[in-house]
């Protein structure tokens, strides 16, 4: 079994105008399938690690052959990170669930101090990255990776993971990552944040 791209549960212009529909087709067919193309052309002679789920790899990396770990840390890395920023956009964005607001609140204080947090843990992150909300041990944090690493590689399991690489906002939000990160929280789908959180 080797991996697939996975279909969109939304079209391509309908996260507009935060996400403009050429970003959306390019990052999804262009920049997602290169990933998986690549992390395919890596597990291909060893049949044992095609089979193992993603995941599985991304929290063992260190058990991978040599040759390829680098590999699966990045191209691997980038699968999930994509498949799981698909997964909590949405053109229909719910309000938040009642059990992962009264957790953000305990964790962060209140939600706008959430905000604060993974906008700010995001810009921060210098050059191309990920800034996530992930568990850690009990807890919820908010915290940045670099390139296609992911929260696994930490120990924490994560729950939104927004992409910081420009070829996710350049074409709408050229230098503007700030921007970028505002208007995101306009189309998270808090209903799928929390199904991971309660599932973790
Ligand atoms: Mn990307």
């Amino acid at each position: 079994m080797t991996h697939q791209l996975p279909e969109l549960p939304y079209s391509y212009d309908s996260l507009e105008p935060v996400i403009d529909q050429k970003t959306m087709e390019i990052h999804h067919t262009k920049h997602h399938q290169a990933y998986i193309d690549k992390l395919n052309d890596a597990l291909k002679d060893n049949k044992d690690l095609e089979n193992k789920p993603l995941r599985e790899l991304l929290e063992n990396l260190d058990n991978l052959p040599n040759e390829i770990r680098t590999i699966v840390q990045n191209h691997g890395g980038g699968h999930f990170n994509h498949s799981l920023y698909w997964q909590i956009l949405s053109p229909n964005p719910s309000t938040m669930p009642v059990s992962l607001k009264e957790k953000i609140e305990n964790d962060f204080h209140s939600v706008e101090d959430f905000k604060k947090q993974f906008i700010d843990s995001g810009l921060k992150r210098f050059g191309s990255g990920w800034v996530w909300l992930s568990i850690d041990k009990e807890q919820l944090v908010v915290h940045s990776t670099p390139n296609q690493d992911t929260p696994f590689m930490e120990k924490k399991v994560p729950i939104l993971g927004i992409d910081l690489w420009e070829h996710a906002y350049y074409l709408n939000y050229q230098n503007r990552r700030q921007e970028y990160l505002e208007k995101i929280f306009n189309i998270i789908n808090w209903q799928k944040v929390s199904d991971l959180y309660l599932n973790i």
